[in-house]
C-alpha cells in the first residue's frame, strides 16, 4: 500500500491509536491535557515558549492549557497553580518563580497523581529523581544552560569593554533559579579570567524594566567610570539598555543583554547592545509537552535536557537563521 493510501486507512480507525515508542506499545484512547504555566504571562520569552508548546501538542494531539499569573511572583502564580491542579490535568509544565516558595505547591499536584515538570526555573536544586532532598519529585527539568549563559555574557562583556573597568550584574530578585545561576556563572568566570574587570554590587529590580533603568543611572552617578552591565534577563537588559540612553552613555557603558525581545534588534543596531544571548524559549515548550507526552504513554524520559542559545551581535543580526531566535510578541 501506497504511504498515503495507509495514512487513509489510518484515519479510518477508530479513536483509539497505538503509540509505539521504545518497543513498548501503550493503548491511548484519550487526549491528553498538558498545563503550561509560565512564570508570567506577558512576558516575550514566555509567550515563544507557548508557540513551541502548542507545536509539540498538536503533534501528538494533545490539548495544551497556558495559564499564568501577571508577575514573576509567587504569590501570584500558587493561586494559579492550585486552579490547575483542581482541574486535574493530565500534566503540568511549570516556570516556578522561586527556588524553595514552590516546592510545597508543587507537592500537592504530584501528591494527586498529576506528574510535574519544570521549563525555564526549577525548584531545590534542579537536580531531579534522584531520592535526595524533597524538591526531586519533578519528571524532568527543560531548560538553557543558564551557567554557562552567564559565563557567555562575561566573556561578551570584557570582550566588549577591553578587559578592564567597573561592571555590575542588573538582576531580578535572589531564588529564581535561572537569574541567581547566570549571576554565579557571569561572575565566576570574570574571576577567574578576567583580572581587569572589578565586579560592583548586583541591582535587583523585580523585574521592573523601569526600576532597572533608574538604578543604571544611579550606579553611574557613583561611578562615573562605571563601563558595562549585564542585563540578566529580558526585562534587566532592556531596563538597563533605556537606563544607559537616559544617561547620554550608549556605547561609552557597553550593555550585555540576556534574552532577545524584538526591541533587541534595533538596540544591537544602533550601539546601545553589544550582545544579545537569545535562549530558545520554542524548543524548550516543545520538549517539555514531548516530554509529558512520552511519559503520559508509558516510556521513560531524560530527568534534564538542556536546550541551547544564540548569539546575537551586529554582525549577524540581520541573518535569517539568526534573527528567527528572536522572541514573539
Ligand atoms: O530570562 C527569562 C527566563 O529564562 C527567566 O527565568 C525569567 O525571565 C525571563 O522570562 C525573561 O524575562
Amino acid at each position: 500500500m501506497e504511504r498515503r493510501s495507509l495514512l487513509k486507512a489510518a484515519a479510518a480507525l477508530p479513536l483509539i491509536t497505538t503509540v509505539s515508542m521504545a518497543g513498548q506499545a501503550v493503548a491511548q484512547d484519550k487526549k491528553f491535557t498538558i498545563a503550561l504555566i509560565p512564570g508570567l504571562t506577558t512576558d516575550a520569552f514566555y509567550i515563544t515558549m507557548r508557540k513551541g508548546a502548542e507545536a509539540a501538542a498538536k503533534a501528538v494531539g494533545a490539548d495544551l492549557v497556558f495559564q499564568g499569573a501577571p508577575d514573576f511572583n509567587p504569590v501570584t502564580q500558587v493561586p494559579v497553580l492550585d486552579a490547575v491542579i483542581a482541574k486535574k490535568p493530565d500534566a503540568i509544565l511549570i516556570a516556578p518563580t522561586d527556588k524553595d516558595q514552590l516546592i510545597q505547591p508543587l507537592k500537592k499536584a504530584a501528591d494527586a497523581g498529576i506528574p510535574v515538570i519544570t521549563v525555564d526555573t526549577f525548584i531545590g536544586s534542579g537536580v531531579y529523581q534522584t531520592g535526595a532532598g524533597d524538591a526531586d519529585f519533578p519528571l524532568a527539568y527543560i531548560a538553557s544552560d543558564n551557567v554557562l549563559g552567564g559565563e557567555m555574557a562575561a566573556r561578551a562583556l570584557s570582550t566588549a569593554v577591553g578587559g578592564k573597568g567597573k561592571v555590575y550584574v542588573s538582576n531580578v530578585k535572589p531564588g529564581i533559579s535561572t537569574t541567581d545561576q547566570r549571576e554565579e556563572g557571569f561572575k565566576k568566570e570574570l574571576a577567574a579570567n578576567h583580572p581587569g574587570i572589578e565586579v560592583l554590587e548586583t541591582q535587583y529590580n523585580e523585574n521592573d524594566a523601569n526600576k532597572a533603568a533608574s538604578q543604571l543611572q544611579a550606579v553611574f552617578a557613583r561611578n562615573y567610570d562605571l563601563v558595562g552591565v549585564f542585563g540578566a534577563n529580558l526585562f534587566s537588559a532592556l531596563g538597563a539598555a533605556n537606563g544607559v540612553q537616559q544617561a547620554g552613555q550608549s556605547g561609552k557603558i557597553r550593555v550585555v543583554a540576556f534574552d532577545a525581545p524584538t526591541s533587541i534588534v534595533d538596540n544591537i543596531n544602533t550601539g546601545l547592545v553589544d550582545v544579545a544571548i537569545a535562549q530558545h524559549p520554542a524548543e524548550i515548550g516543545y520538549f517539555g509537552v514531548m516530554s509529558a507526552y512520552a511519559h503520559l504513554t508509558g516510556n521513560s524520559i531524560p530527568t534534564a535536557i538542556g536546550t541551547g542559545f544564540t548569539v546575537i551581535d551586529k554582525g549577524n543580526v540581520a541573518d535569517p537563521n539568526v534573527a528567527k531566535y528572536i522572541y514573539s510578541d
